[in-house]
């Protein structure tokens, strides 16, 4: 596999990252003034077509396909994984001691409703996670979670992500808010109409949110197969959540920076404060960079 180009990269502005900024601590999500590349679309899209099919050979009633650990899959992944203006969010937020968490894609088919499986629907919740104490009544940031669509998701019914704007401040949907843990079934129907943003945006736009915002989905109801990435970062202390560390093997061939992102081995210190050779790994996507 090649290495992908990283050429003719994006970047934000400062006054972009502040008005970024602003929009995810109100809001609780952002959408990128960037959008993806055309052949950036065009090469993920290929790696898709190529992954789903091979495992829609053994479920070919299946509507929704999708993978976590996709980075080591196709370079394209990887080139998604280095989006400057996601890593420059990303640093704003967490700063230089960041990891990425989970990394993985959806494809959902058209909604049959006379098929065997409605499949395809995502309850509202939030990405937690489940045990973690809220503080000051909210859960702070500790996942930024990006959307890289690819493909157009402009229609009302497309399956689309549904969000309720500021809800990253709300009660937190699974944090617990006693000492002694109990699950949190406390939110309601009509809890999810105020602030509702259906988040309908055209092919490559690019979004991200924190963990704390509550969101959901629904089937795919028109033509056009919905086809997306997450990619989601966190603090390096947390680790990744559904995904393994790759060998030094998978690491050999890429880049300082996508190995630390990738949680190269490092010294135990280094996963949670690290020191000055830590902090140089992503110091191009710092504000100092600029
Ligand atoms: O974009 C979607 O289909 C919803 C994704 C979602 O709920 C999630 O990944 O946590």
């Amino acid at each position: 596999m090649s290495t992908p180009k990283y050429e003719l990269e994006h970047s934000l502005t400062i006054a972009e990252r502040d008005r970024l900024m602003e929009d995810l601590d109100r809001d609780g999500f952002i959408i990128l003034p960037q959008t993806l590349p055309q052949w950036v679309i065009e090469e993920t899209n290929q790696a898709l077509d190529r992954i789903v099919a091979d495992d829609r050979k053994f479920d070919p009633g299946r509507l929704v396909f999708s993978r976590t650990n996709i980075i080591e899959l196709d370079p394209m992944f990887r080139w998604l994984m280095m989006y400057k203006p996601a890593l420059q969010m990303t640093y704003d937020c967490l700063g230089p001691e960041f990891v990425l968490s989970q990394d993985k894609f959806m494809v959902k088919f058209q909604h049959n409703p006379e098929g065997p499986r409605s499949g395809a629907a995502i309850s509202w919740h939030s990405d937690g996670p489940g045990n973690f104490p809220m503080v000051d009544g909210r859960c702070p940031l500790h996942t930024l979670r990006f959307g890289f669509t690819l493909s157009d998701s402009t229609a009302e019914e497309c399956g689309g992500i549904d969000l309720i704007r500021g809800s990253h401040k709300f009660r937190n949907l699974h944090a617990r808010d006693t000492l002694h843990w109990q699950p949190n079934a406390k939110s309601r129907e009509e809890d999810f109409t105020k602030g509702l943003v259906r988040l309908r945006v055209p092919m490559g736009a690019i979004y991200a949110f924190h963990n704390g915002l509550w969101h959901s989905a629904q089937p795919n109801r028109t033509s056009i197969t919905r086809r997306i990435v997450y990619l989601q970062y966190t603090p390096a202390w947390m680790r990744p959540h559904h995904r393994a560390d790759p060998t030094m093997h998978d690491l050999q061939a890429y880049t300082p920076e996508e190995r630390w992102l990738l949680c190269e081995p490092r010294r135990p210190n280094s996963w949670m404060v690290g020191d000055a050779q830590d902090h140089s790994r992503l110091a191009r996507f710092s504000r100092d960079a600029e």
